[in-house]
């Protein structure tokens, strides 16, 4: 290996490449190296080429909410449709390890038939009255 990285080592004599260190793509998400072939014969011939690893996601990481609480308020009649916010959470992982999806585990009935959450953008919106 002519140039690369301590997470990776090379088995000189067949080629075989060897992880040392756990990945983790939400650090590095892809790795590159340069490998080197020579030969033994008396005027020493070689050739390099380039190698890249590409590590794959694993859902290793939890949604995470901007905030650990969210206050929002309403004026009394509002009209339907009235929108009260975003619940704003991400997740670091990647496609749909990453995708969040909201749903309002627990609210009390009048709340749930008061206000709607948008399971995919978090947002509160006044539905109207029961
Ligand atoms: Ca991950
Ligand atoms: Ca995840």
């Amino acid at each position: 290996m002519v140039e690369g990285d301590n997470h990776f080592s090379i088995d000189s004599k067949n080629g075989t490449l060897y992880m040392l260190l756990s990945a983790d793509r939400e650090a590095t998400s892809k790795y590159v190296m340069t490998v080197q072939a020579l030969d033994n014969g008396p005027v020493v011939r070689s050739a390099t080429v380039t190698v890249t690893v590409t590590v794959t996601d694993k859902n290793d990481n939890a949604p995470l909410f901007s905030s650990e609480k969210f206050t929002k308020s309403v004026t009394e009649n509002a009209a339907t449709g009235t929108s009260l916010g975003r619940i704003e959470a991400t997740d670091i992982d990647e496609g749909a390890n990453g995708d969040v999806v909201y749903t309002m585990t627990s609210a009390n009935l009048q709340l749930s038939t008061y206000i709607a959450l948008s399971s995919s953008t978090g947002e509160l919106t006044i539905k109207g009255m029961a």
